[in-house]
């Protein structure tokens, strides 16, 4: 069993990454360490981002951290609000809030492609770090749907299921998920490597 703290106070993806890891890797959220400094993501990239979580974690702590950064990235928005994502819209806003303010960003717009990307980094110390960002495609819907998963799920439509993100059981969204994805490779790497410090 090995334990690894994830770099995020957002409780939604360390339950998809927990599951999605499985019981030999135990998670745990800055919150459960009471690390309670503020880290600004002022990167411009999911990438950078990610990589700064856990740098910021791990100059701290000097145990393995992972980082997640993702984000919706539309089209017709030149691929907004990307890294935006969580406070697109204004701070004080609730998902549902956040995603419907998104729709009247878009309203007049034709072209709905949009894309989940997630960045997952493995940062076990400065010389020994594992990135991967990883996708899926898919398109703004106007009439959100389904009440599973979190954040822009309910407007995000997959054709190949005919259904929205939200719609999806959370086994059926790892299987498609830009997370799931990325996750599956990165359980391959922490499977197959020494993750020793
Ligand atoms: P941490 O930085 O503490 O990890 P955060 O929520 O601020 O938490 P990000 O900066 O990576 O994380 O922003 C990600 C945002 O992108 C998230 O708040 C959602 O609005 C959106 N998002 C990411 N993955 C998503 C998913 O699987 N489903 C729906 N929305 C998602």
């Amino acid at each position: 069993m090995k334990e690894i703290i994830l770099a995020t106070f957002n409780k939604n993806k360390k339950r998809e990454l927990s599951n999605l890891f499985g019981d030999n890797i135990i998670l745990k959220t800055l919150n459960e360490i009471n690390f309670n400094e503020e880290i600004i993501e002022d990167r411009t990239s999911f990438i950078e981002n990610a990589l700064k979580k856990c740098e910021s974690v791990y100059n701290k702590i000097k145990k393995p951290v992972m980082a997640d950064d993702s984000g919706l990235c539309v089209e017709a928005l030149d691929g907004g609000p990307g890294i935006y994502s969580a406070r697109y819209g204004g701070e004080g806003l609730n998902d549902k809030e956040r995603y419907q303010y998104l729709l009247s960003m878009i309203k007049d717009m034709k072209n709905l492609n949009a894309s989940f990307v997630c960045a997952l980094v493995l940062y076990l110390n400065k010389n020994k770090i594992y990135i991967i960002q990883e996708e899926v495609k898919g398109q703004i819907t106007f009439e959100p749907k389904g009440n599973n998963g979190f954040g822009y799920d309910p407007i995000f439509y997959i054709p190949e299921l005919k259904k929205t993100m939200a719609e999806l059981t959370e086994n059926e969204k790892d299987q498609i998920s830009h997370r799931g994805k990325a996750a599956k490779i990165m359980k391959g790497i922490m499977d197959k490597f020494d993750l020793s410090m």
